[in-house]
């Protein structure tokens, strides 16, 4: 997708702050954290969100079995950590190529109690 910002950091059209890549995937800081550690995880083929057909399980299934892995490398493991996929408008997405939100680093306020 020619105008999809995530896109345009996957080709390293747009910089990053990266801390993980592979031939598939790129994990990157969020440009507006809401945690101190809080990192984005994407694909970097064109997929808007966990709703379109493209966003198959063998895709998710290595997408979702790198987060334990960076969770390490960014030191939030131990403590532990929230993952967020955003979907939709209901849902909060606003840029839409589908992305994991990886969040750690302090006691986040969501689910109350
Ligand atoms: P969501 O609301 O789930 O669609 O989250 C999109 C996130 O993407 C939001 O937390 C801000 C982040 N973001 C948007 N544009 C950029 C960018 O150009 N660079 C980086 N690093 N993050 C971005």
């Amino acid at each position: 997708m020619s105008d999809c910002i995530f896109c345009k950091i996957a080709k390293h059209e747009i910089p990053c702050d990266a801390v993980y890549e592979d031939d598939d995937f790129l994990a990157f800081r969020d440009i507006n954290p809401v945690a101190p550690t809080h990192v984005l995880l994407i694909p970097k083929q064109h997929v808007s969100s966990l709703l379109d057909e493209g966003a198959k399980a063998e895709m998710l299934g290595r997408m979702t079995a790198l987060v334990p892995k960076l969770a390490e490398q960014l030191g939030i493991a131990a403590d532990g950590f929230r993952l967020v996929v955003n979907t939709g408008k209901e849902g909060g997405q606003t840029v839409h190529h589908l992305h994991f939100h990886i969040l750690g680093g302090r006691s986040l306020q969501w689910p109350p109690g």
